[in-house]
């Protein structure tokens, strides 16, 4: 079986349909081109409660190997997604998102501004990006190389 990614958007205007989900969108793309299946996709407002409670629901499913979450990593108030990570990871990946936020910074210093974390709950690795479609790439071309070995590992 092919190890399957849930991808969750968390955005207070995408929620609200008022904004297409672009970078879920580019998630999928990319993780679909690097030969992953897409188990489960959704979109949440930026409250905490409901970012760790879809967390803990994918990482507690044995279909779903690993979690990107797009949004809500910045400084602004109602930016809380790495809170809600924290809340259910286990064991944290700091390497991982210092990785992402160094090259990161080769291309815009505002990089330093996400506080995106990474880490596993159970076996499902969880991977925090930036909202913006661009920012997703170029994090997730980071990071992505290093996925299958990851879900070998915790396989
Ligand atoms: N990382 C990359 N690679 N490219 C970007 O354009 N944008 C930054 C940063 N990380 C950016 C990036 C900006 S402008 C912000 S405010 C923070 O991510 C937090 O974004 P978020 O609040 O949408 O999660
Ligand atoms: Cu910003």
């Amino acid at each position: 079986m092919k190890p399957g990614f849930a991808v969750l958007t968390v955005s207070d205007s995408v929620s609200r349909h008022l904004k297409p989900d672009t970078s879920g969108d580019k998630i999928i793309e990319m993780l679909e081109g690097a030969g992953f299946a897409i188990a489960a996709r959704d979109v949440v407002p930026d409250e905490q409660n409901e970012i760790a409670d879809k967390l803990r629901l994918w990482s507690d499913d044995s279909g779903v190997a690993g979690i990107v979450t797009t949004g809500g990593t910045g400084v602004a108030p109602r930016d809380v997604t790495p809170e809600a990570a924290m809340e259910v990871i286990d064991k944290t990946l700091p390497g991982m998102a210092e990785a992402m936020r160094q090259e990161s910074l080769k291309k815009t210093p505002f990089a330093m501004l996400s506080r995106q974390v990474v880490g596993i709950r159970n076996q499902t690795l969880i991977v925090t990006l930036p909202g913006s479609p661009k920012a997703v790439a170029e994090c997730l071309d980071v990071v992505l190389p290093m996925f299958a070995h990851i879900l070998n590992l915790l396989a």
